[in-house]
């Protein structure tokens, strides 16, 4: 009783704020590399799935038929964003992590719990589903090699050719472009190495997807992952997509849903959502590369512009979208705080990571100073960003960070 009282009084609270905030102020959302918004166009072809066409398309019946051709047109636009062929496997999961885990702990069961291979390589500045993952098998008695970055941000095939060990190592495993800085790794030669020794080479797409393009029919991967979310598409809804022919241990097991590789109800309307928003995403590909990538470069500049401001990688080798920058004598916690007062969303890094309060991993993995570590803030728009909030950002940034410099006492 007294809880709801304090709920509803909290309730009350959090409504006239949330009154008072938009009267006053525009809220700038640069936060796209932790979710998007969905595209008002993907919701609305969700819709009619919650109430009126609600059946399980394993059902016989009607309400379960009736889905059949919605889900068709969705795969059909899923396969064509990443180039797929029919006869590959595109296994839908709930979210980017838990493909990420079905890949890694799938090869654990299948070719490293008993068999002579029992090693798999993958890089340092993975997101922490895979990281946590491959420490997870690690645990179980698997080699497990985590490779540092290069100067330039990234690991080439060179970095990685000396760690295959021939006959032992089952799994190569490199994000295609980071979250963090938004680089992007070198797949086709990665992709090329893996086959020249018959190693499998798994990449997490999840930012890479929508804004940049991502065609397995020209890049030879064995599994890559995905996640509506960061294109514009559900929260909920993930992808894994498996070369013809390859076969994995699934996570869950139950019924025979996508080819009893991930069992569960399958879910309608977020798949019809991802379709839309991934056939969407591909289509607005040139005008990420020109429009958001010029609105990128803009805010880039204005960054640098400001003394003792740098930032994490070349533009030439990063998506179009993302800003990692430091700010010496500016705590990141403290700036991101002051940004989002004047409604400025954007983050210290993947907000995975955001309840630890460690230096931001990626730029200890890139050997930077451990004290500039501290104030790394990503910026990462969308194609829903504006030239005028990239303006009132360039503006409110040189405010802020002018301010908190004059109290600190490290600049
Ligand atoms: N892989 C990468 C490369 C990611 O960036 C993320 C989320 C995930 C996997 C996990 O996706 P999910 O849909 O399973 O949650 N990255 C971030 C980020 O950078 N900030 O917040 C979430």
């Amino acid at each position: 009783m007294k809880g709801d009282i304090f709920d509803y009084i909290s309730f009350l609270l959090s409504v006239v704020k949330g009154y008072s905030w938009k009267v006053h102020m525009e809220r700038i959302y640069l936060d796209n590399n932790a979710t998007t918004i969905v595209d008002p166009k993907v919701k609305s072809a969700m819709d009619p799935f919650f109430c009126d066409m609600y059946g399980n398309p394993n059902s016989l019946h009607i309400f379960g038929t009736e889905t059949h051709q919605p889900m068709k047109i969705a795969y059909d636009r899923i396969y064509a964003g990443i180039g797929a062929h029919d006869e590959d496997d595109v296994i839908i999961t709930g979210c980017a992590t838990e493909s990420n885990n079905t890949v890694i702990k799938g090869v654990y069961f299948d070719l490293l719990r008993n068999g002579p291979k029992n090693h798999v390589i993958t890089t340092q500045v993975e997101h922490p589903c895979v990281m946590n993952a491959f420490r997870f098998i690690e645990s179980l008695g698997v080699d497990v090699t985590f490779l540092p970055m290069n100067k330039n941000g990234i690991v080439t095939a060179e970095d990685i050719r000396p760690h295959i060990r021939p006959g032992k190592t089952a799994l190569v495993s490199v994000m295609w472009a980071n979250n963090e800085t938004g680089l992007i790794f070198p797949m086709k030669e990665i992709a090329d190495l893996c086959r020249e020794h018959d190693v499998l080479f798994h990449t997490d797409a999840t930012q890479a997807i929508g804004k940049i393009p991502v065609d397995v029919s020209k890049i030879p991967v064995d599994f890559l992952t995905f996640s509506a979310h960061k294109f514009h598409g559900p929260k909920g809804i993930g992808g894994l997509y498996m070369r013809k022919g390859l076969k994995l241990t699934p996570l869950l097991h139950g019924g025979e849903q996508m080819g009893g590789i991930r069992a569960g109800t399958v879910n309608v309307p977020f798949i019809v959502g991802m379709g839309l928003a991934m056939e969407l995403a591909t289509n607005a590909l040139p005008y990420e590369e020109t429009t958001v990538r010029r609105l990128r470069d803009k805010l880039e500049d204005a960054l640098i512009a400001i003394p003792d401001v740098d930032v994490i990688g070349d533009r030439a080798i990063r998506v179009p979208n993302t800003i990692l920058a430091s700010f010496s004598g500016v705590e990141g916690e403290s700036f991101i705080w002051d940004l989002n007062k004047d409604g400025i969303a954007a983050s210290t890094g993947s907000a995975c990571a955001s309840e630890s309060l460690e230096a931001n991993p990626t730029f200890t993995a890139m050997n930077i100073d451990k004290e500039l570590a501290h104030t790394g803030v990503r910026f990462s728009l969308s194609r829903f960003t504006t030239e005028e909030e990239i303006d009132r950002t360039i503006a409110v940034v040189n405010k802020t960070v002018a301010r908190l410099r004059e109290i600190s006492i490290r600049y």
